[in-house]
């Protein structure tokens, strides 16, 4: 209908269940698992379902769980009930069992059963790549990036994308995950501290005593000792509110041209956390759909496999909006297919305006102010560029 084809000698594949979907973390908790519906609804409209292998996917078993998690923590998350914790209402974020329970991550009903199909659909994907049935296998219910081995942390229970690099890790011999969700990529960078075998990259709001989780500062670089081969492997890029669709595409693009100059990765792990947009309801950036979309571009020009996941977003029209883009230029469909949102998309009314690529002003009352200078985002990439002078692979 909009010309959309299946691109010739390449394959992407779309991994989801609207199962998944279903699950509810509560009436004002920001995450809501309906904005993969709606993304995949916009998808549809779009008729890019044509040009892609869709699979449903399945729950992770709980064997594939325990390839990072803890035997005890998943025991735990298996059958704690919310009925278990009564919660305390003068206390809300009062220090509870792994975490779970308080407000950021409630227990609620399904929720074993929600962790693991987002888990079991970032494994499919990992999996596609893995067997080179995939060139982009597409997860928007994983990228739950802060998840502990025993821990749950900032909505996210179960580290779908620890578990889809341990897969791609049997294949290809070193994997460059890169992390564009508002904050930072703790539990991913803390799951591979260690090794050589991953680089870690996020881009996020740095501010330690205001924004979650408070890590990820421009000189942690992994290990401070050069024995450890860790040392240099994770790389932050600390940034403040407002930045704009402009600085943060000269930053990716120098940033991770570098990087896969000098760490020659093999397969990248891209989440796309859509709280990075402007009018996202916890995010700060001033990013439009086409910045945010432009990252996913650039790391497919780059000619490798890749998965890319979800992650956050908490405008679910912007979140729908971003992943639907970021759909077409995995298949390549992005300079075909039209600003207008299809009249015959469901839930329509939801996107208020009917435009993909809403202005900033559409996006929220008044646009951030922007805090980022171009003098501090220069002294960033020098920085980047110094410790990517001992890594050579
Ligand atoms: C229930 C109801 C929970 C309303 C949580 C915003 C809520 C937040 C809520 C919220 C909220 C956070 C903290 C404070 C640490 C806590 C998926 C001492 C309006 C990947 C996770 C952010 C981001 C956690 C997840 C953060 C992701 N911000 N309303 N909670 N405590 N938690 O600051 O990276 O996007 O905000
Ligand atoms: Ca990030
Ligand atoms: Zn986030």
């Amino acid at each position: 209908e909009y010309g959309i084809v299946r691109p010739k000698g390449y394959t992407v594949s779309y991994h989801a269940t609207p199962e998944m979907e279903k699950h509810h973390f509560g009436q004002t908790h920001p995450m809501k698992p309906w904005r993969l519906t709606l993304t995949k609804s916009l998808v549809t409209a779009y008729g890019m379902p044509f040009a892609m292998d869709n699979y449903v996917t399945r729950e992770a078993t709980y064997e594939e769980l325990n390839a990072f998690h803890s035997s005890d923590y998943l025991d735990y998350l298996s059958t704690a009930a919310p009925e278990d914790q009564p919660r305390d209402i003068e206390n809300p974020d009062k220090e509870v069992k792994y975490n779970l329970g308080g407000s950021d991550c409630p227990l609620f009903h399904g929720l074993y059963n929600y962790c693991s199909m987002s888990a079991g659909c970032s494994l499919d994907a990992a999996r596609k790549i893995s067997s080179n049935q995939s060139d982009i296998a597409i997860a928007w219910g994983g990228g739950l990036h802060h998840a502990k081995r025993y821990e749950a942390s900032g909505f996210c229970y179960i580290n779908d994308i620890v578990l889809a690099i341990l897969q791609l890790l049997r294949t290809f011999p070193r994997v460059l995950y890169i992390d564009i969700d508002v904050h930072h990529g703790d539990g991913v960078e803390e799951a591979f501290f260690s090794t050589d075998r991953v680089m870690t990259v996020s881009f996020h709001k740095y501010h330690p005593e205001t924004f979650f989780p408070g890590t990820g500062a421009l000189e942690d670089n992994g290990p401070k000792s050069e024995n450890n081969p860790g040392a240099h492997h994770a790389i932050n890029v600390p940034l403040q509110d407002g930045i704009t669709d402009e600085q943060y595409e000269a930053l990716f693009e120098s940033i991770i041209g570098t990087i896969n100059e000098r760490y020659r990765p093999s397969a990248i792990a891209l989440q796309c956390g859509a709280d990075s947009l402007a009018g996202d309801r916890l995010g700060r950036f001033n990013l439009r759909v086409q910045g945010h979309g432009a990252c996913v571009r650039y790391c497919k020009s780059l000619g490798l496999p890749m998965i890319v996941f979800g992650g956050g977003g908490y405008t679910p029209r912007n979140v729908a909006r971003a992943w639907a883009y970021e759909t077409s230029i995995a298949i390549g469909a992005d300079t075909r297919i039209p600003e207008t949102i299809p009249d015959h998309a469901p839930w329509r009314e939801h996107f208020i305006h009917d435009t993909l690529f809403p202005t900033l002003e559409q996006s929220m009352n008044e646009p951030r102010h922007n805090r980022n200078s171009d003098k501090r985002l220069r002294e960033i990439v020098a920085h980047v560029h110094e410790q990517l002078r001992f890594v050579s692979h």
